[in-house]
């Protein structure tokens, strides 16, 4: 990839956590440093371990290869290779891969001098993912509980995971979470809206300013929430919708045991209504 001209002001050394100068460099477009080497060496064991657990399997169908946790009885102990033992070195390789890839972030970050949002943003997604593969399992006493490897079976996971629990739409964090998305994806959808009818008029037109996007929305709505002030509510729309659906799977389980539509008996319980 041609690297343009200024980008060589970019490219200083410095800002690494570990290992000081022994990978600050780059290998064309990509930044090295030493998290980008643990980065690689967890994703190509894990992506091994995978294809590994294919080819043990009954198929190479790409929808349909599936590595499962083990069965509930081996509890929170290692189990042997073939009977989910692979799948435990594979949920280690992901997670050594994920956290090394939010300290390449981290380590990027300070070498441009930027602040930590970006690692901390991917920071949550990693959250939901331990809390379904670590927290969820550990807390209910099996890895069993985990979801598998599988592009049609993890959907599998969700469904069934979802029925234990009757009506996982009364599950009111998974309520909060979906309300988060959905809102992220109406805020993008104005954000991205707005800038392209200001910044890329049709020829001929000229480029409106801040102005121009502040005013838009006092005639609309009465409120311009501003130019930083929707990327912050974006991030913390965003995040809120990662936060809450770890919320909601850590809960169900080790937490409520019964169909979620019971749990709002609380409502019906309440004094006043007697
Ligand atoms: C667009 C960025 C690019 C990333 C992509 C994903 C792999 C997996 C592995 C064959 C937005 C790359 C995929 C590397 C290949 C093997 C073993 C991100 C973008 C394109 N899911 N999920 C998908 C993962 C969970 C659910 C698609 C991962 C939970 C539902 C893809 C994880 C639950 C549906 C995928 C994970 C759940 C999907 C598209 C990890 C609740 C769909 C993802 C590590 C969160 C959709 C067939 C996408 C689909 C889908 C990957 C976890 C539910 C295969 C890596 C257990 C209901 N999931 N998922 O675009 O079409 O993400 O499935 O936690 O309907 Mg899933
Ligand atoms: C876990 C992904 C982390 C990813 C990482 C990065 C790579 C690299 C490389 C591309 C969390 C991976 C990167 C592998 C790729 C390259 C180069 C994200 C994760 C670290 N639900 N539901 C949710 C809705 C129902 C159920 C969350 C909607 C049914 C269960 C979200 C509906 C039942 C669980 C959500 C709906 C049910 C969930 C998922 C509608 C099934 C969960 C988002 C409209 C019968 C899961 C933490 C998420 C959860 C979850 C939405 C319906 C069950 C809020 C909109 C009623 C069991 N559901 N759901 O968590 O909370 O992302 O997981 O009907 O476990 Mg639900
Ligand atoms: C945003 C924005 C904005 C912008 C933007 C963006 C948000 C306003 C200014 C960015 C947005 C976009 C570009 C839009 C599109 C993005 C999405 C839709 C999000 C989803 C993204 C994707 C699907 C793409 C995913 C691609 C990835 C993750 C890249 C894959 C990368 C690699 C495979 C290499 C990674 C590099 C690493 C780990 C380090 C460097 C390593 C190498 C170069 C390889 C060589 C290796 C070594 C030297 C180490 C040796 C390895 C060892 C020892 C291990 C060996 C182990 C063994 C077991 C063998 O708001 O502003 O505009 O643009």
């Amino acid at each position: 990839m041609a690297m343009l001209s200024f980008e060589h002001k970019y490219r200083v050394r410095g800002g690494t956590l570990i290992g000081g100068d022994l990978f600050d460099f780059w290998v064309g477009p990509f930044w090295v440093g030493f998290f980008g080497v643990t980065t690689m060496f967890f994703t190509v064991l894990g992506t091994l371990l995978i294809l590994w657990g294919a080819a043990l399997g009954p198929t190479w169908n790409v929808w349909r290869i599936n590595i499962a946790p083990p069965d509930l009885s081996y509890g929170l102990t290692f189990a042997p290779l073939q009977q989910g033992g692979l799948w435990q070195l594979i949920t280690i390789c992901a997670l050594g891969a994920f956290c090394s890839w939010a300290l390449r972030q981290v380590e990027i970050a300070r070498k441009l001098g930027m602040g930590m949002h970006i690692p901390f943003a991917f920071s949550v997604a990693i959250f939901a993912y331990f809390s379904l593969e670590v927290i969820r399992p550990v807390l209910m006493g099996a890895w069993g509980y985990g979801f598998p490897y599988g592009i049609m079976s993890h959907l599998d996971w969700v469904s069934n995971t979802g029925y234990q629990y009757l009506h996982f739409h009364y599950n009111p964090a998974h309520m909060l979470a979906v309300t988060f998305f959905f809102t992220t994806t109406l805020a993008l959808g104005l954000h991205a809206s707005l800038i392209l009818s200001a910044a890329n008029p049709r020829a001929g037109e000229t480029v409106k300013t801040v102005e121009h996007e502040n005013a838009f929305f006092r005639d609309l709505i009465g409120y311009s929430i501003g130019t930083l002030g929707i990327h912050r509510l974006g991030l913390f729309l965003a995040l809120s919708a990662g936060f809450w659906s770890a919320v909601c799977i850590i809960i169900s389980g080790p937490f409520w045991t019964r169909g979620w539509p019971e749990w709002w008996s609380w409502w019906l319980n309440l004094p006043i209504w007697t």
